[in-house]
């Protein structure tokens, strides 16, 4: 069927279409095409090679195409054309050419399949264990004994070994400057290998539904300089300083609290449900990337943690206002 669109509507299509693109960029916060580590610059070779052959194929078929248009328009008044049955060699040739073309793109799609499906970790490699939950990210360093939420801390140019984990449904672990995704399947241990080669902040999403607050499933990822790496281990591992004031008054009903069945806050809880607090305040966000974490969000969160994050496995567990602020004073000030 023939769909004729007056000059206006395929001006207002052409206008449209540049304004969405007007939204793209190469290096945007979720860019698969920022070469961050070795696992994202292999990925970004097979894309190359598809995008040149497939670029190149598509504008031949195009050219032969539009001069075949012309070239064999239908003048007015002939009769049918002499009607062909059967060439060989163009079958052939059509049969070959996109078996090559396939060719083409499976030798490098599979070894890159194999690279990145490695199961040996390479010598030195820094092992985490990443266990999703909904809707957070819980990051395990099991041979430096630190445990965070969210917030993923990786040197630079040292390859990791993500142990991927999931205590309650399928979820999907995704880094776009540095490759994957890869699932998260409970029962299932699935791993991903790599080097970030790029410092600074990258974020992450999960990206398999997995219920009410899925699209709030964040992650921030931060490549530091080995020294840097070094300083933040030593900070997790050092005991944050002990509250006064409010913060103290905070600590008690924090301590008294419920929340203590969910969180780990070293010396004062061992809950395994939820994120581990100890050194909160030292994370810049609240409730995996979606909140800037400043006392006031945690006082509100605290307050009514549904109305910040729909569906989010935290009850309201009916705090005052004053003592939500305490506990917000004490939660922040754990660096
Ligand atoms: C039934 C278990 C449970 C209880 C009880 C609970 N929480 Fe939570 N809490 C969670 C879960 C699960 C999350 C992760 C929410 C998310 O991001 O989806 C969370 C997140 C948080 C966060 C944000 C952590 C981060 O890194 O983003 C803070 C702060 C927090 N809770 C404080 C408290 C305080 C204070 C109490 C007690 C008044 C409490 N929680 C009680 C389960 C619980
Ligand atoms: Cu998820």
């Amino acid at each position: 069927m023939l769909v004729r669109c007056g000059p206006l509507v395929a001006r207002l299509a052409v206008a449209a279409l540049l304004v969405l693109a007007s939204g793209c960029a190469w290096d945007g916060p979720m860019s698969t095409v920022v070469r961050g580590s070795d696992f994202n610059r292999a990925i970004l070779r097979v894309y190359t090679i598809i995008t040149w052959a497939t670029g190149i194929i598509g504008l031949v078929v195009f050219v032969v195409l539009g001069y075949i248009l012309m070239r064999f328009r239908r003048p007015p008044d002939t009769r049918l054309p002499a009607q062909i049955r059967g060439n060989t060699l163009l079958e052939l040739g059509w049969t070959i050419m996109p078996a090559i073309v396939l060719l083409v793109i499976a030798i490098p799609t599979i070894q890159i399949i194999f690279r990145t499906q490695t199961q040996g970790a390479p010598a030195g490699a820094l092992r985490v264990t990443v266990r999703a939950w909904q809707w957070w990210w819980e990051f395990r360093y099991p041979d430096l004994d630190v445990v965070t939420a969210n917030e993923l801390h990786l040197p630079v140019g040292r390859s990791v070994v993500l142990e991927l984990e999931g205590p309650d449904v399928i979820h999907s672990f995704w880094v776009p400057h540095l490759g994957g995704k890869r699932d998260v399947v409970p029962g299932r241990h699935n791993r991903i290998v790599l080097t970030p080669e790029t410092p600074g902040l990258h974020w992450g999403q999960c990206a398999e539904f997995c219920g009410a607050s899925h699209a709030n499933m964040g992650m921030r990822v931060l490549v530091q300089p080995a020294a840097e790496f070094d300083a933040w281990v030593a900070g997790q591992k050092a005991t944050p300083p002990e509250p006064t004031g409010a913060a103290a008054d905070g600590q008690a009903i924090f301590a008294k609290s419920a929340c203590v069945g969910c969180h780990t806050i070293a010396g004062v809880s061992a809950g395994v449900l939820a994120p581990n607090l100890t050194h909160f305040g030292g994370r810049s966000t609240l409730a995996a990337g979606m909140w800037p974490n400043t006392p006031d969000n945690v006082a509100a969160w605290v307050r009514d943690p549904q109305r910040l994050k729909p569906g989010v496995k935290m009850p309201d567990l009916g705090l005052t206002e004053e003592q939500a602020k305490a506990v917000a004073a004490y939660l922040t000030g754990l660096k």
